[in-house]
């Protein structure tokens, strides 16, 4: 592995693996236009000189809720190069939800749509927020017209490894999001061992159909691409028919568990279409072992499934050489110690169940002013508890066989009850809820309310439910199904037997 430059800054890292000939691509859209690295090192100068214009220093943050492009990519790069704290927003969350991120991180600047401009301009003032832009999906918006009168270099503000890169907010059992700060030295370690341990190699070309504000899409797929100097399929969602299209010019793809079963499901996904691919990786939720198995069956693959999460990035990887086995996610990356562990904290042997703890490089910085929420997930010995509950087998294998946070995970997307159970008790005529998270065939997990209502209060209805929450939360929150009882379950201690609920209603996505 080369030695780390000078400054930390993680785009130094980068610009150190550009290739030679800067004229080579980076990203083709998957309409065909192509930005060389030549483009990334102008575009992202550029916008970094706007930023450093209106202001944005060292530190402060830049929240951005905008949609998939390659200028949304080389936004994320100029907020590197400002030295400034990257926050993107899932382009879902609804204005409710903006609001408190814009009130808690104290953006200096908050990049969204063209089209939310007027409202998110209202929503911006309100929260003290100095500075608006706005960047659209072919390069329209006023951070490019900002940025077009600005010349091509930019001095990358030097950084050290503890200081901040980045903002991900993650929500919480309590129903509150709090922000992950990643520092520019844990984002320069994952990609490292991912780009070594994964195989990069010159001329891989990754198929990026993720969306790019979490750790998956951003992180994951565009670090290691960036530290191969090479190149990515750039397609604004994952969509089957394009996918599929583009997968003969690929050599890599990352995806969630949906990815997979979706082009399973479709005839023209063949061993043919496959057979060339060098690698294809899942994570962010389960990949059923029956998935797997089936994927291996129709193109000779096996998947490689890891496993991280916000706080961390990744935490552990089935590995490139070895044996990949279906429903494990393999072994703790290099420089990462992860154990198992009771409630109280003893430590586990192999084969026992337990939660997940780990630490190493990858370990994030904290929640951003929640000092109090960082100990509460913190052993005194810098272990830190995922909430994942899990083992490790005889061979070190790391298997996730449930989790001890009540959250739900659709299509890669985490929803924690707590945040749709106080929008739908807040509804005039509702007693309590539970949200419950249920097998669905395409999305892994789905979303699903059971409501006690007021007596006399029949007026409260499903789709009363349904469009209260779509109105308040990102619509992959939403319940698929709501359902009235005349009281929840609940056990001795008076808690709802959330257990029962999921039982009561598990076949229901079930495919007849
Ligand atoms: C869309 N819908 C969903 C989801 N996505 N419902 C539940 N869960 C979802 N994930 C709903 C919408 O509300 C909408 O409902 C309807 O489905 C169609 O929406 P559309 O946007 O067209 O859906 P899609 O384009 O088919 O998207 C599905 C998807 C997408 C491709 C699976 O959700 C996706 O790209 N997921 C990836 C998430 C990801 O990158 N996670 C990484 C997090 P209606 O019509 O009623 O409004 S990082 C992480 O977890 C850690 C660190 C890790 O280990 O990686
Ligand atoms: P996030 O909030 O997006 O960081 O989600 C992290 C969570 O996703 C982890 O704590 C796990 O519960 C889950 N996760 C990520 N990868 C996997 C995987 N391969 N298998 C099972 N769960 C996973």
């Amino acid at each position: 592995m080369a030695p780390l430059p000078a400054s930390e800054n993680l785009y130094h890292l980068f610009e150190s693996r550009f290739p030679a000939d800067r004229s080579r691509p980076f990203l083709e859209t998957d309409e065909g236009q192509v930005w060389s690295y030549t483009d990334l090192e102008a575009v992202s100068a550029r916008y970094a000189r706007a930023l450093a214009g209106l202001g944005v220093r060292k530190g402060d943050r830049v929240a951005v809720q905008v949609e998939k492009s390659p200028e949304n990519l080389f936004l994320y790069l100029a907020v590197l190069r400002a030295g400034a704290i990257y926050l993107p927003l899932n382009t879902a969350y609804q204005r409710g939800e903006i609001g408190y991120f814009l009130e808690d991180a104290e953006p200096t600047l908050f990049v969204c749509r063209p089209e939310n401009a007027a409202e998110m301009r209202e929503l911006a003032t309100r929260c003290r927020v100095p500075h608006l832009l706005t960047l659209g999906m072919r390069g329209t918006g006023t951070l490019p017209e900002l940025a077009a009168g600005q010349p091509d270099g930019f001095e990358t503000v030097p950084m050290q490894r503890e200081e901040l890169a980045a903002i991900l907010y993650t929500s919480g059992t309590t129903g509150r999001s709090k922000g992950a700060m990643t520092s520019h030295g844990n984002l320069a370690s994952n990609a490292l061992i991912l780009h070594d341990l994964w195989g990069f190699r010159p001329g891989d070309v990754l198929l990026h159909a993720l969306p790019i504000f979490h750790v998956h899409g951003l992180f994951v797929a565009t670090n290691t691409t960036l530290l191969n100097g090479s190149s990515m399929l750039f397609c604004p969602k994952f969509d089957v028919d394009t996918v599929i299209r583009l997968l003969p010019r690929a050599t890599v793809m990352m995806g969630v568990p949906t990815f997979y079963t979706r082009l399973l499901a479709d005839p023209r996904f063949t061993r043919d279409l496959a057979a060339h691919m060098r690698l294809f990786i899942s994570g962010s939720a389960p990949l059923l072992a029956d998935t797997h198995k089936d994927f291996a069956a129709r193109t000779g693959h096996a998947i490689l499934e890891r496993y991280g999460m916000t706080e961390a990035g990744m935490i552990t990887s089935n590995p490139y050489a070895g044996e990949r086995i279906p429903g494990t996610v393999g072994f703790p990356l290099p420089g990462v110690e992860l154990r198992v562990a009771d409630e109280q904290g003893r430590i586990l042997g192999p084969e026992e169940i337990g939660v997940i703890e780990f630490r190493g490089p990858n370990l994030f910085k904290g929640y951003w002013r929640k000092p109090e929420k960082t100990a509460e997930d913190m052993r005194p010995d810098g272990f830190f508890i995922t909430g994942d509950v899990g083992k490790v087998d005889a061979r070190g294998y790391v298997h996730i066989v449930g989790r001890a946070k009540d959250l739900v995970i659709c299509g890669g997307y985490n929803v924690y009850p707590k945040e749709i159970e106080t929008v739908i008790d807040a509804i005039d005529g509702v007693v309590e809820s539970a949200v419950i998270g249920l097998p669905h065939p395409d999305f892994g997990e789905a979303v699903a309310a059971v409501v006690q209502r007021k007596p006399g209060r029949p007026d409260v209805s499903e789709d009363g439910i349904i469009a209260q929450v779509k109105g308040e939360l990102a619509n992959f929150k939403v319940p698929k199904r709501v359902w009235f009882v005349d009281e929840l379950p609940r056990n001795q201690m008076g808690k709802v037997q959330k257990a029962l609920l999921r039982e009561q209603h598990r076949d229901t996505f079930k495919p007849a």
